[in-house]
């Protein structure tokens, strides 16, 4: 009887030591804000956003629904600081001269030729051609560069680059409006405040959801407060993907249950975000195949009830440098459904065929306002012409 008392009372102080030294422990972790919970946007839900025609409502998920990403714990996730965005498309050059490297070379080799017979005019014109320049801009351009060669004669390599770099960069046109409208809209007519609403959209693995948290990291490394949406319920994947990006630098995500209503997400988030106060609302998509009428009528079905509480600032369509011409097809239906106000370019760092910002911009009449170079999380650069041109020409 004594040992089993003294055996209790030794069990006891084990417990307490145990306990006290793993508050101790958990003390000595960095106290870091942890991201908000997200709100969900659940199918089944009563209330339905005006007009939607669906059946959704936002709603605090529990604490542990929040945050399905199979990671830490929210109170323990170390907050990121992204990359300053400006000389970001200076940084990452080098990516852009590894795939491009050979087109800018190539160029030049033939442009500082002795003689510019027609020969080596049909090369030049081949060359851009090759590059996804598009047939028009490339006649265009070598068109220009005659006339140009013609007055000047035979130019050493220095000069056929400088030549090069002012119709490249003429063509591509640094008159062009880049600028992301991202800024929250003050209060106006008695209206209140509301924030800027981006949606992006493209096909299948253009790369959305990864340009879409990793231009939360250009506005946040800008200073700007981000609200996520994660429009692509077809996959709780998808949620996750994006709700991931936001938590590294808490942004707060709006995601749906799987098969919600895209459209309910996008008029939650932008409900959410005009509540939280912040400057931007991001809005991913899922992918759809531009042929898919459905999926395209989808579409303009979310970018629709977003509005109805404003506009929808920004339509980034996300082309994916490496499919080349085909990107252009695709532009072409997503332009008719909702109105694109930029083109994101992403996979520039994996091809050659550059050429197709000037195709895609001229098919468009929209500027190409993004860059992406590579998969890490600050790889994506704000499109500047000077610098995309200096770094073909390197
Ligand atoms: N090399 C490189 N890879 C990229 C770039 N942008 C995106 N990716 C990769 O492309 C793949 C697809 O990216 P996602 O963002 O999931 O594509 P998505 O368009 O959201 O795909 P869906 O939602 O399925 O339509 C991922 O492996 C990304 O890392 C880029 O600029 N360069
Ligand atoms: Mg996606």
């Amino acid at each position: 009887m004594e040992f089993l008392v003294i055996g209790i009372i030794i069990a006891a102080i084990a417990i307490v030591g145990a306990t006290a030294l793993f508050y101790r422990a958990r003390g000595r972790r960095r106290p870091v804000a942890p991201p908000p919970a997200a709100p969900s946007v659940t199918a089944e839900a009563e209330d339905s956003p005006a007009g939607t025609g669906g059946t959704a409502v936002a709603e605090r998920a529990p604490p542990v629904a929040a945050t399905p990403v199979p990671e830490a714990p929210a109170a323990e996730v170390e907050l990121e600081v992204p990359e300053p965005t400006a000389g970001r498309l200076v940084r990452l050059r080098s990516r852009l001269s590894r795939s491009q490297g050979t087109l800018g070379q190539g160029l030049l080799k033939l442009l500082s030729r002795d003689k510019l017979d027609e020969a080596t005019w049909e090369e030049i014109e081949d060359t851009l051609i090759a590059a996804d320049l598009g047939v028009g801009p490339a006649g265009e351009l070598v068109e220009r560069l005659r006339t140009h060669t013609r007055v000047q004669g035979a130019r050493t390599v220095d000069e056929a680059r400088a030549l090069l770099r002012e119709e490249l960069v003429a063509l591509i046109d640094p008159a062009l409006d880049r600028s992301l409208k991202v800024a929250k809209h003050p209060a106006a007519d008695g209206a209140p405040e509301r924030p800027a609403v981006a949606m992006v959209v493209g096909v299948n693995g253009t790369g959305k959801t990864t340009t879409t948290g990793k231009l939360a990291r250009v506005l946040i490394a800008d200073g700007y407060t981000v609200v996520l949406g994660a429009a692509d319920t077809f996959r709780a994947a998808a949620a996750d993907q994006l709700q991931t990006w936001g938590q590294r630098v808490g942004a707060y995500t709006v995601r749906g249950a799987e098969g919600a209503d895209p459209a309910s997400v996008a008029f939650e988030a932008v409900k959410e975000g005009t509540g939280m106060g912040v400057d931007t609302v991001l809005i991913d998509t899922a992918g759809r195949l531009h042929t898919k009428t459905g999926l395209m009528d989808e579409l303009g079905k979310v970018k629709r009830v977003a509005e109805k509480q404003g506009t929808v600032d920004e339509v980034l369509l996300v082309l994916d440098a490496t499919t080349g011409q085909n990107g252009l097809v695709q532009a072409r239906v997503f332009a008719e459904v909702v109105d694109i106000t930029g083109i994101v370019l992403t996979k520039l760092d994996g091809t050659a065929k550059g050429g197709i910002v000037v195709a895609v911009q001229k098919e468009l009449g929209v500027p190409v306002k993004l860059v992406g170079l590579g998969e890490g999380p600050d790889d994506l650069a704000p499109f500047d012409p000077e610098a995309f041109v200096d770094a073909l020409l390197q």
